[in-house]
């Protein structure tokens, strides 16, 4: 069983994660309007992704006969300034939720809740793929820079980002 505490993270944590689905989403929609296919596909999946994120979340408070919410989500960001804007955001992101797990592994730990503590591991390794590839597509930026034609080669290579644990 989940205490009362510990439900309640669990929950602003899968609200937090259909919040990160829907901003991936806007930003596979931002990137295909303004011509960064490539761009787009990689939020596309990074959308899936977080989806799939939310879920296991969502089973798990089931599975410990929690009570799950199906989150509201709103003030999505869809406009950005810069194709930049949007790897920044997207980094700022992927930190936020890492520090966001670190306060559930925390509020774990002084429970003696091994078990959710446990189930967190596989979200804190996650995290760790979904930094690094979030600061080397920023990294891009600076490695290929922005002028000339430099926006469409770094659009290029965001999709081939890869990550060896
Ligand atoms: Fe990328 O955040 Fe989910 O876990």
């Amino acid at each position: 069983l989940l205490s009362a505490d510990i439900e309640m993270l669990l929950n602003q944590q899968i609200k937090k994660e259909a919040h990160s689905s829907a901003m991936y989403l806007a930003m596979a929609s931002w990137c295909n309007q303004n011509g960064f296919d490539y761009s787009s596909d990689y939020f596309f999946k990074q959308s899936g992704e977080e989806r799939e994120h939310q879920l296991k979340l969502f089973k798990y408070v089931l599975d410990m006969g929690g009570r799950a919410i199906s989150p509201d989500v709103n003030g999505i960001k869809q406009e950005y300034t810069t194709f930049r804007e949007v790897f920044e955001d997207a980094l700022d992101a992927e930190v936020a939720i890492t520090q966001s797990f670190k306060n559930i592994a925390a509020a774990c730990m002084k429970e003696q809740d091994f078990v959710t503590f446990e189930f967190l591991n596989w979200f804190m390794k996650e995290q760790r793929e979904e930094e690094y590839k979030a600061r080397r597509a920023l990294e891009l930026f600076e490695v290929i820079g922005e002028e000339g034609t430099g926006r469409w080669e770094i659009d290029k290579h965001v999709n081939k980002i890869k990550y060896d644990s």
